[in-house]
């Protein structure tokens, strides 16, 4: 059983998906104003960091074409830039020139959920010189959860996590700028999710700061039985806390002021001397 050392502080991460399912007007035109409106409202709940994607990772999504990704993301990046400028902006991308002009625009964190294993990404990352999130998976999200199959998930994980850091540091990207995580959810049933929360601190202890994104994802829906993805917000909270108390450092959440009030008691108690 891991130990309970929590980091010194737990930065949240808000979610800010630009995908038609989440700010269309209804038909195909995505609607920039209302994503950047949806980040700067998760940026004032508290989020220390406003993560935007523009290409949908959840389980049964397809792939989308550069352009398209890039004409989702840039304008709600320079959007959130113009009305608060001091807010840290993640790019959610695999793709090289999507990270690239993102960067260009104000983005100072790429988060990769293909550990930077696409064509030109892992230039595109030591070039662009700012903190990189490198994320497990197996396969890819439009069949990913067909049948996952590991022969000792915790192991595989570590073992690819580790690999990715060693070709990031020889490829010049300061140990500083790495970020690990277990990827939840991404080739995984409920059993191999379990099991990688169970032992994060063993991927923190492979010496990078852990990166988590547990909120509102199907395990939960499982263990709970809630097929509704946003009526999964208590039992992300207490995916979340466990994963502070077990080495994460920063969240990947939806539920921004709810993740902070839960954060700010656990670091009350935490930090109580005497
Ligand atoms: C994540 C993550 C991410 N998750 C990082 N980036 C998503 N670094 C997008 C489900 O099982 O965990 N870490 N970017 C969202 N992807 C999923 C995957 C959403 C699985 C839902 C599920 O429901």
């Amino acid at each position: 059983m891991p130990g309970n050392q929590p980091s010194p502080a737990c930065q949240i991460m808000g979610v800010v998906n630009v995908t038609p399912d989440s700010f269309s007007d209804g038909g195909r035109f995505l609607q920039p104003a209302a994503a950047v409106e949806h980040a700067l409202g998760l940026w004032q709940a508290g989020a220390d960091m406003l993560d935007v994607g523009g290409e949908s990772t959840r389980p049964g999504a397809e792939p989308v074409s550069v352009s398209e990704e890039l004409e989702r993301v840039i304008p709600v990046i320079e959007g959130i830039r113009q009305a608060v400028p001091d807010a840290v902006i993640s790019v959610d991308t695999s793709k090289a020139e999507v990270m690239q002009v993102a960067v260009e625009a104000g983005a100072r964190f790429i988060n990769d959920v293909n550990a930077l294993q696409s064509p030109g990404a892992l230039q595109a990352a030591v070039e662009a010189d700012v903190p990189v999130c490198l994320m497990h998976k197996q396969g890819d999200p439009a069949t990913m959860q067909r049948n996952p199959r590991y022969k000792d998930v915790l192991h595989e994980v570590l073992s690819f996590l580790q690999d990715r850091a060693d070709n990031c540091l020889a490829a010049g990207i300061c140990p500083e700028h790495i970020y690990l995580d277990p990827g939840i959810g991404f080739g995984k049933n409920v059993q191999h999710n379990l099991v990688l929360l169970k032992n994060l601190n063993s991927i923190r202890a492979l010496g990078y700061p852990v990166l988590l994104g547990v909120s509102r994802k199907s395990f939960i829906g499982e263990i709970v039985q809630q097929p509704e993805a946003d009526k999964r917000l208590y039992g992300s909270i207490a995916a979340a806390m466990w994963g502070w108390l077990h080495g994460a450092d920063i969240v990947r959440v939806h539920d921004v002021a709810e993740t902070r009030q839960a954060l700010q008691v656990l670091t009350a108690i935490a930090q109580a001397s005497g």
